[in-house]
């Protein structure tokens, strides 16, 4: 395709863009980057809307930030507002948070608790189960307020992680033994018992697709990220063909320790093309976790873990997130589209529920290394963005050793857009 039909693209319909995208997916050699409607053309970003966000699972947050009945989050996926509400039996429900009367939004802030979720314009009134219990006085005689509960989405909990589905069915794809292994390799850091001690929201002017390539490969690591390679090692998993023989020594070391402590690390992969993927990586020997100089941030050892040196377990969920589990904290990473070049990336960083903030840790000092990283990511991203938008871009070839995450990433993603838009 030379660059003036790719402008014709931009002027497509939706389903024109449907097709144009397929046929780009179809043909597009797969270690290459995308061509640049895929990047840049709002239709092209209505489809990604249609057939990925609002059809596969997502992430949203974990199951602390909710921890007690009424408890809730709020959530933008894309056009879409979703809650999600903890019930008096204890499970995490997920409803649009739209009102069945008029469609006005039901909870307006991003953390909160209720009794019931009471609609600000009329004040209908739904349980946390999403049942109407109350449409004021005002209604028909003949009103059956079963028929007007809320719209409830997928929802799913493991290891502390929530996830959603938008579709109007929830795909499968190895997702369910995904949540086993997550139960499984979580368990020590018992997240129940967490508690949110730093959060950060970045708005980016890069396409979603741009955040996640950049998170899939760590070839700019040593370029633009001092603060991280003081701890982080840049092997994508221990079985990496680069990692040198220093590396697998001291992974031999911590490993036996970690099997030794019944601490889960081995790479397990799940779905296409490893759609979810979980690694327990050792950081840089001597150090503990990623803090500027690599010392404990916390006080308090999250769960059962009494071994610092837990290295960081890696977990990547394919749309839109990644995560690092450690000994005191972890850190989850979560992407929303917010437009074709926009996007928002939120970061959320936990410790143990009975670390005291200003005695057992610092949230400066605790969320030092990933705020550096997080404004240099963005930087690159949005850089990526603009060369993107410029008429002499061309796909460029991957690297297949430093970028094979990107690879498969974008596997996944042709590969799940095709099939959405095959299955319609
Ligand atoms: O967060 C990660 O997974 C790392 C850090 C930078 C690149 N990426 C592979
Ligand atoms: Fe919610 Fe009217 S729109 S009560
Ligand atoms: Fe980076």
């Amino acid at each position: 395709m030379n660059q003036h039909d790719l402008l014709n693209v931009r002027h497509a319909s939706l389903n024109e863009a449907k097709t144009a995208m397929s046929d780009l997916l179809a043909k597009r050699p797969s270690n290459y980057s995308l061509d640049a409607p895929l990047y840049n053309d709002p239709h092209m970003f209505r489809v990604d809307m249609e057939e990925v966000f609002q059809k596969e699972w997502l992430f949203v947050g974990m199951t602390s930030e909710v921890p007690k009945k009424g408890d809730y989050i709020t959530v933008e996926v894309g056009q879409n507002p979703v809650l999600v509400v903890r019930d008096g039996e204890g499970n995490v429900n997920a409803f649009h948070n739209t009102c069945s009367h008029r469609g006005s939004l039901i909870c307006t802030e991003h953390r909160g608790k209720v009794a019931n979720l009471v609609c600000p314009y009329h004040q209908w009134t739904y349980d946390l189960k999403g049942n109407l219990l109350f449409a004021g006085t005002e209604m028909n005689q003949d009103f059956d307020k079963g028929q007007h509960g809320l719209r409830p989405a997928f929802c799913k909990t493991a290891g502390g992680f929530i996830f959603v589905c938008l579709g109007k069915e929830a795909p499968e794809d190895g997702f369910d033994e995904f949540l086993e292994t997550l139960e499984t390799y979580m368990e020590p850091y018992d997240a129940e018992n967490t508690k949110l001690a730093a959060e950060s929201t970045m708005y980016e002017r890069a396409n979603w697709k741009l955040v996640l390539e950049n998170n899939r490969e760590c070839y700019h690591c040593s370029a633009s990220h001092p603060e991280l390679l003081n701890t982080l090692l840049e092997w994508d998993d221990t079985e990496d063909p680069r990692a040198p023989q220093d590396f697998l020594k001291h992974y031999a070391e911590q490993s036996a320790q970690w099997d030794a402590e019944g601490i889960p690390h081995k790479l397990k992969s799940f779905g296409e093309v490893q759609r979810n993927r979980i690694v327990r990586m050792p950081l840089k020997k001597d150090t503990k976790v990623m803090t500027i100089d690599g010392s404990l941030a916390s006080n308090k050892m999250l769960g059962r873990i009494k071994n610092p040196e837990l290295g960081s377990m890696r977990i990547l969920h394919l749309p839109n997130s990644w995560s690092h589990m450690q000994s005191d904290h972890f850190i989850v990473f979560r992407v929303l589209p917010i437009s074709a070049q926009e996007s928002i990336v939120t970061t959320k960083w936990f410790v143990h529920k009975d670390a005291v903030e200003g005695v057992d840790y610092d949230p400066d000092n605790l969320r030092k290394v990933w705020d550096a990283t997080n404004e240099q990511d963005k930087v690159l991203g949005e850089r990526n963005q603009l060369g993107i938008n410029s008429l002499g871009y061309r796909p460029g070839p991957y690297s297949e050793t430093y970028e094979f995450g990107v690879i498969n990433f974008l596997n996944w993603y042709s590969n799940t857009i095709q099939r959405n838009l095959k299955n319609k």
